[in-house]
């Protein structure tokens, strides 16, 4: 009696891969791996239990306090109340007044609309650029510099070397490795679980490969990291376990014993860089009277000294490649492991040679050493914001605690703004921040809360006004991307799900409402902006000199490749072959190993050269005799970050439903912790459970817990309390790396561990909030 159910497959684009969507009526199936890519990613699965889960938010959302008692000074509702349904134009006109209101009472400085966050793949349904383009509409917003992945390298490396994302685009490419690096050092790995991502989408997965072709072609490879299975294991590579925090004493080590034995390349540093004589007296220890010796930096680092001689006199008779993963920069003075990774390749002299140098995370994403035509696709046009004020992204939480007080940030002094009214579109806070129990604290002081989400995630669930976005497979797009040759037709797989609205048609209901509909969307619908993008490549690849086929071509065809490059990528190359003719962007146009810039700014946190200061929070200092065990909350393998945790491959990795958790089999003997176990994890700052893994994979003294299970309070709306789930940020600290680089430092972390026993509170993140009738 049944009919045959029609099959179709459909392509879509992920940040974790690209892939034919199995499509049967009107429900997702299954998800096909793109048949091109030599190494999919694990997490693609997950999207098909997710896509329909129960924590789909249906209809638009409005938090109850906030209905009944509109402009209450009591928020402390946020986070906790139930949610009442309402039509999408009772809820349109809602927001649109109250985004009215608080202009006209404020100014637009009321408003943060940073936003950030890495939402969907998928050129126009960006998330970001149409908040930002509306509310630049609008008057403007208060904005943020920089970003979580690597906002203390983005701060530090133009004062150093360059701007850090042109330089990523011409990271050595690794074929050009594979070819002439004979010694891989890298610093924090080459998690290739990481590489599955690149933001924007990804065709092949190139990193592992080009890994393993480097070792087929006899490269050694030495990597400096607290957890093994921070390289894969295959390879054979030499792991030297290091402390946590302690890489840029490490990096010193290597400098004295270069210096000491003659082995840097000093027509290198005469010709290339600036400032070499007073870092050389630091490390030498002429001022403080420390050298910086392989015998001091063994005791800061567990590194044996021996070790730290031995491969720095390796790395001067190796064409070596020195790497840096962006975690490296995201712990106390994270700037200085950056900054040390460019003098240390620049005293070994190797800058601008094929398969020498230094990178800024190989394996931190795809794209980087993915050897791609350099091409700036076009993006929906955000326009100007009249709105100067800015906050450096990681000091959210210090914005709305302390509106007019003062910050430092790279030699400016900012004055926090006055936020009422937070609107966020393509990104969870509630995963990415540090301190949550601050972060909940800080999110009671706007006026107003607006999200637009997909998922009932925790920034969902602290709005007040919740707009239900679509999924991408709800919608067409388009995946261009500059790390990545592919380009995709992403069509359109199964209706809407729910009531649920793009980004575009919620933010055009707002524009309509407040008087700018038409230039929002210059007249067009979606169709009409991913031909007019397509239309824009066209142009753009002719100026190159090379040619897109028309759109209905490209959309028939349904993917397209970009030729290769014309010619190997190798970073600073033009710089080494001519470095008058090809100055670097820095004041002097050469490498600064001491800048008079940063020394100017008069931070005793990050001064004019690299240094080594000492972390607050690390295993060598005193709070370790309290809290003996460093958090690593690095990228989860499952998921990216929060995204698709309730789907299947994210699920599939729990423990007692909670977040996996490794340590040690030492210290976990000495807490009677057993795999399989629940622990709770904890520290001054905050409390979370998670599902105890034993391995050595682990140093002693580390346990490591991904990032992205979805916050679960025990006591919602409030801050402090357990979290039940295993969510890091619970625990993780809210500072800057420094005042110059003002990024995260999730990675500086202490905390303690014990079994639980007796009654386990459920896991609930999972499940949508309470949802009342009017
Ligand atoms: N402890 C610790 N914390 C960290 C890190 C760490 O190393 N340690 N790493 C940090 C880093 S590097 C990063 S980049 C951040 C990542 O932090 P985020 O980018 O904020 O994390 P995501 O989970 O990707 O959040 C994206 C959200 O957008 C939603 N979304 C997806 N598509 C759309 C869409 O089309 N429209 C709308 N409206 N929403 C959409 C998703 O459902 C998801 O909730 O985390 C940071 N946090
Ligand atoms: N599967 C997956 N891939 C992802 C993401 C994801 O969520 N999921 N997120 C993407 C994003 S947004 C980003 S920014 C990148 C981030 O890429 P990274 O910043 O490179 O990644 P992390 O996983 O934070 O850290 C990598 C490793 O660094 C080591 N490490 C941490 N601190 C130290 C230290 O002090 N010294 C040394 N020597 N090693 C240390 C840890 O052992 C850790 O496993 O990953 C991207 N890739
Ligand atoms: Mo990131």
């Amino acid at each position: 009696m049944s009919t045959a159910v029609q099959r179709r497959l459909i392509p879509t684009s992920t940040h974790w891969g690209t892939y034919y969507a199995e499509v049967e009526g009107d429900r997702l199936v299954a998800v096909h791996d793109y048949a091109k890519d030599p190494a999919p990613a694990i997490i693609g699965p997950g999207i098909v239990d997710a896509v329909t889960h129960e924590t789909r938010i249906g209809r638009p959302m409005i938090r109850k306090g906030w209905l009944e008692r509109r402009h209450h000074s009591d928020r402390s509702g946020r986070g906790r109340e139930p949610f009442v349904a309402v039509p999408w134009d009772e809820a349109l006109d809602m927001a649109a007044a109250e985004l009215d209101r608080i202009k006209s009472a404020h100014g637009n400085t009321a408003f943060y609309a940073g936003s950030y966050g890495w939402a969907s793949a998928g050129r126009f349904h960006h998330a970001n650029s149409h908040i930002h383009r509306f509310f630049n509409q609008f008057g403007g917003y208060v904005r943020h510099e920089g970003t979580y992945s690597y906002a203390a390298a983005q701060q530090i490396l133009p004062h150093v070397v360059g701007k850090l994302k042109p330089l990523l685009d011409q990271h050595t490419t690794w074929p050009v490795l594979a070819e002439h690096c004979e010694l891989l050092v890298s610093f924090g790995g080459m998690p290739v679980k990481n590489a599955q991502v690149t933001s924007g989408g990804v065709g092949r997965h190139t990193c592992y490969h080009g890994l393993k072709a480097c070792v087929d072609n006899g490269c050694e490879i030495v990597y400096l990291s607290p957890i093994r299975i921070d390289m894969p294991p295959d390879l054979g590579a030499e792991w030297i376990p290091v402390r946590p925090g302690s890489d840029a004493a490490l990096m010193l080590a290597l400098a004295h014993t270069l210096i000491v034995e003659g082995r840097h390349d000093a027509g290198f540093l005469d010709r290339y860089t600036v400032g070499f004589e007073r870092f050389r007296a630091y490390v030498l220890g002429e001022g403080d009277g420390q050298p910086k010796t392989a015998d001091w930096a063994a005791q800061l680092s567990g590194v044996p000294a021996d070790t730290i001689r031995d491969l720095a006199r390796r790395m001067a008779d190796s064409r070596t490649m020195i790497n840096s993963t962006w975690s490296m920069q995201r712990c106390e003075y994270g700037e200085q492991p950056i900054w040390l990774t460019v003098v240390l390749a620049a005293m070994l002299g190797q800058i601008g040679t094929p398969g020498g140098g230094f990178g800024i995370g190989y394996s931190s994403e795809n794209g980087v050493g993915n050897p791609v035509r350099y091409f700036h696709w076009p993006s929906v046009p955000q326009g100007e914001n009249p709105v100067k004020a800015v906050i450096p992204v990681a000091r959210v939480s210090d914005m709305l605690l302390n509106p007019g007080g003062p910050l430092q940030f790279d030699g400016q002094d900012l004055t926090y703004p006055d936020i009422r009214l937070v609107y966020w579109a393509g990104g969870n806070p509630f995963h990415h921040h540090q301190d949550l129990h601050k972060m909940v604290e800080a999110f009671r002081r706007p006026e107003t809360v607006i999200v637009n989400e997909i998922w009932w995630t925790a920034m969902a669930r602290h709005a007040d006004i919740v707009f239900p976005s679509t999924t991408a497979l709800e919608r067409n797009d388009i995946s261009i991307t500059h790390w990545e040759p592919l380009s995709v037709a992403m069509k359109q797989a199964i209706p809407r799900v729910g009531d649920s609205r793009p980004d575009y048609e919620i933010f055009t209901g707002l524009a309509q409402r407040l008087g700018f509909g038409e230039r929002y969307t210059e007249g067009r619908d979606e169709m009409d902006w991913i031909r007019h993008l397509w239309d824009q490549s066209r142009q753009r690849a002719a100026e190159a000199g090379f040619e897109l086929p028309d759109f209905e071509t490209f959309w028939e065809q349904e993917t397209f490749e970009l030729p290769d490059p014309e010619r190997p990528t190798i970073l600073l190359e033009g710089f080494r072959a001519d470095p008058e003719a090809n100055p670097l962007t820095t004041p002097s146009g050469r490498i600064e190993i001491f800048s008079e810039t940063v020394d100017g700014f008069g931070y005793d946190d990050c001064p004019g050269h690299p240094v080594w200061r000492e972390p607050e929070e690390w295993l060598g200092g005193k709070l370790a005799e309290t809290f003996p065990l460093h958090l690593m909350s690095n990228q989860p393998r499952t998921r990216l970050h929060s995204q698709l945790d309730p789907g299947s491959v994210s699920k599939g990795s729990k423990i007692a439903d909670r977040e996996p958790m490794t340590i040690h089999p030492d210290d976990a003997a000495k807490r009677g912790i057993k795999s399989g176990d629940v622990v709770r994890v904890w520290n001054d700052r905050g409390s979370c459970l998670a599902g105890a893994v034993v391995s050595d994979v682990v140093m002693p003294g580390i346990v490591q817990l991904s990032t992205g299970a979805w916050f679960d309070p025990e006591t919602p709306g409030r801050a402090g309390g357990l979290e039940k789930h295993g969510n890091p940020n619970v625990l993780t600290r809210d500072r800057g790396t420094s005042r110059l680089g003002q990024g995260p430092s999730a990675h500086s972390c202490l905390v303690e561990v014990a079994r639980v026993d007796g009654t386990i509170p459920p896991v609930t993140a999972h499940r949508p909030p309470e949802i009342v009738e009017r």
